[in-house]
């Protein structure tokens, strides 16, 4: 018998700007007719839910800034009455388990519309070899497949229902749960469908160390610290749901031996070939080795609870989760933290806790509800940093100064005036926060965490749209300047850009990274785009307002090019972290090099870029680089181009002012035939990608870049001409 996906009336569902803080997302069910006609559906919804928007067929482009146009009629129809553009932010395959398996140790239930939705996501998503990747453009591993198949089950699934035998046989192939990377260990213990013994220690006493230790907590990178540290807590007292009949029905179900025949101990450091990106360091399982012994203590009965040491080390977890609760609206940094720490305060103070209430008030936010499915996001959206470049490219493109898209301009200005950052966290020393005053965050301001270059992209915007003659001037200099002090103090002595903080601690710290599947995220690396985001903000910053920290502002940006020109390699490009990924952070890298006054009439540096990028064309003249170019750290050609990595590919050429303009002119015929007739682009491969191993989508690049690489280069091809 044939299996159908469940599914919901996606007539049904509604986007809520804005109700609860400025920027919020969430999407709601209504299940009542009159309330859907009082209601109804606006065109971002039915975009996003892939639904017929009823847009209009706009006159044939004939020009590439005709092309960007009519691009952005369409565009802005999925702005919302706040100002900003709401965008769902998928990919990770690893986010809706760990809510699932949250939501079910607290007691809690999603509304039946979402857990359908959720469900109708998963499936969707699996994988044509059966099962569950990282991310949804990844093969299936363990933790992908373990992690979604215990979602589904939680959800409601049969064991035996649809494909899950299937699921269950290709679990039970890959060697069963026991070698599942930490995270999902972790998750699994807290379920109570995998031991605590079988997890490596994650030890909260790390929080009592000193400052001044070279490999203290604070010093890590940011998302890592804030997930190790609900995860210390939970471990730390061995927290575990209720045994529900499906907990132990689980426990039966993926494993290759009885449950209770599994040898625990020795399952610490069994991870799965499938999984491992960043196999653990010997210096970790030393560590692991060691503190066993100091954990076998923990687990005597009687013993665990009068040990003082692991008292005030739960204390002081304890305080740092509430913390962070605190600063983000019961957001936290991400979705991973999101649940962990929402365990912990239902653990610590209970189901009717004021915490718990407010953690379980901020789920909606994560979750996005696309055509496939309802996802749980990477973030709580990608309100700001699609929006400032969205600013940047109309300015850019001379279409704000077209009259019907002046309200949609100011529309963005307004928003960034309530997005803005105004003071340092409340608890800013006590959780080892960097400043924010001034700045804005990835998503909304109740989010609250700066990032060096979304302060940076925020404060370009800013200026961009302040820079048009009909445009109020809502941030004043006093405001600017604020945002300008938060980015000085993010520049690493190396002259490069981290992300959310300053380099903190030695490399050397890579040697506890305890997520066998990502990389690098131990410390908080410097990188070329936050880089040339921040070096660009203060140059255009200093025209405005050229006597403010004048000398600092310079000497930040020498040593920031100095840095760009470090990291460039023997072929010509950079090495992208954020998006995919030479092509991504080499045009980062040549609006830098542009910045300094470096092109293709005086520098060898920008030459060998743009020769990097051209001789990479495709013929079809566009650009297509798949997100294993990240993973190894070698260009991966994609078999089809790509619309969003020609865009870049023509703004990093018109940075580098490429003399050949017919390269330029092919890659802007490719992009303007795969618009379509209403001005829209299709959803193309996946664009992001974070900790060099996962992928992550930001659909809305595909608007902003291709109108943003098209209207300059109708202005680049005509001025070559002339
Ligand atoms: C993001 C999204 C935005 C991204 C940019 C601004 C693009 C980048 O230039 C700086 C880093 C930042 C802010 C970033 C960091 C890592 C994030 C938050 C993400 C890729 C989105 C999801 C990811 C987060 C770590 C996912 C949760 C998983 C864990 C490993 C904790």
């Amino acid at each position: 018998m044939d299996f159908e996906f469940p599914s919901t009336d996606l007539k049904g569902w509604r986007l809520k700007v804005g109700e609860d803080s400025h920027g919020q997302q969430k999407w709601v069910y209504l299940r009542d007719e009159k309330q859907r006609e009082e209601w109804p559906q606006d065109v971002t919804e039915k975009y996003w839910l892939g639904l017929d928007t009823g847009t209009p067929e706009l006159p044939e482009a004939k020009t590439p800034l005709e092309a960007a146009r009519n691009g952005y009629k369409f565009y802005r129809n999925l702005q919302s009455h706040d100002g900003h553009f709401s965008t769902e932010y998928g990919g990770p395959l690893f986010l809706i388990p760990g809510l699932v398996i949250a939501m079910n140790v607290c007691g809690q239930k999603l509304l039946p519309e979402q857990e359908t939705e959720l469900k109708k996501y998963i499936l969707n998503k699996r994988r044509k070899e059966g099962g569950w990747g990282l991310h949804t453009a990844a093969p299936p591993t363990v933790f992908g497949t373990v992690m979604n198949y215990v979602a589904l089950r939680i959800l409601g699934m049969g064991p035996d229902e649809g494909p899950m035998t299937e699921i269950r046989a290709l679990i039970h192939e890959m060697g069963g749960a026991t070698g599942i990377p930490t995270w999902g260990k972790v998750w699994l213990s807290v379920l109570g469908v995998y031991e605590w013994d079988g997890v490596g220690s994650i030890s909260p006493e790390l929080w009592l160390l000193p400052d001044w230790v070279p490999f203290a907590p604070w010093r890590w990178w940011i998302h890592v610290r804030q997930t190790f540290t609900p995860m210390s807590y939970l471990y730390g007292s061995r927290f575990v749901g209720t045994f529900t009949p499906l907990v132990f029905t689980l426990r039966q179900e993926i494993y290759t031996q009885p449950y209770e025949s599994i040898k625990w101990s020795a399952q610490q450091s069994n991870i799965s070939p499938y999984d491992v990106y960043s196999p653990h360091h010997p210096v970790l399982d030393i560590a692991h080795g060691f503190l066993a012994y100091y954990e076998a203590m923990q687990n005597l009965p009687g013993v665990s609870s009068c040990l003082p040491l692991r008292k005030s080390a739960l204390k002081r977890v304890y305080d740092l989760i509430r913390y962070e609760d605190e600063n983000t609206g019961y957001q936290t940094i991400g979705p991973v933290s999101k649940a962990f720490n929402m365990v912990c305060r239902y653990a610590k103070e209970g189901p009717d806790s004021k915490a718990f209430k407010g953690h379980l008030s901020r789920v909606d936010d994560f979750l996005w509800l696309s055509k496939d499915g309802l996802m749980m996001m990477g973030t709580n959206g990608s309100q700001l940093w699609d929006l400032s470049f969205m600013a940047q490219a109309l300015v850019e493109t001379s279409l704000a100064d077209e009259p019907e898209f002046k309200k949609s301009t100011l529309k963005m200005l307004d928003w960034l005036d309530k997005a803005q950052l105004r003071q340092n966290p409340k608890w800013y020393h006590e959780n080892y926060r960097h400043q924010t005053k001034g700045a804005w965050a990835f998503s909304t301001p109740e989010q609250s965490y700066v990032v060096s270059d979304c302060v940076s992209e925020g404060l370009k915007a800013v200026i961009a749209i302040q820079s048009l003659p009909y445009a109020p001037k809502t941030l004043d200099l006093g405001r600017m300047r604020d945002a300008i002090d938060t980015i000085l103090s993010m520049q690493n002595p190396s002259g490069g850009f981290a992300s959310y903080e300053l380099q903190r601690g030695s490399t050397k710290m890579e040697w506890l990274n305890a997520a066998e599947v990502f990389g690098n995220i131990m410390v908080d690396y410097e990188y070329p785009e936050c880089t040339t985001s921040a070096l660009s903000a203060l140059k255009h910053f200093s025209k405005l307002d050229p006597t403010y920290r004048q000398q600092d502002i310079q000497i930040t940006v020498d040593k920031a090019i100095t840095y760009i020109h470090d990291v460039q390699r023997p072929d010509g490009s950079w090495y992208g972290s954020w998006g995919i990924c030479f092509t991504y952070a080499t045009m980062f890298a040549l609006e830098s090099l542009a910045i300094a006054g470096e092109t293709c009439a005086n520098s060898e540096r920008v030459r060998r870029a743009c020769k990097f990028l051209v001789d990479r064309q495709m013929e079809d003249g566009g650009w297509g680089e798949t997100y294993m170019s990240c993973v190894t750290m070698e260009y991966a050609q994609h078999e089809q181009s790509q619309v969003v990595q020609t865009a870049w590919a023509v703004l990093a050429l018109i940075y580098g002012q490429y003399g050949d303009k017919s390269v330029i002119e092919r890659a802007c015929k490719l992009i303007m035939k795969r618009q379509k007739p209403d001005g829209r682009w299709e959803q193309e491969d996946t664009e992001g990608i974070f900790n060099k191993n996962c992928a992550i989508d930001y659909p809305a690049f595909k608007f902003i870049f291709c109108i943003w690489a098209l209207g300059r280069a109708d202005k680049y091809l005509k001025s070559q001409s002339q």
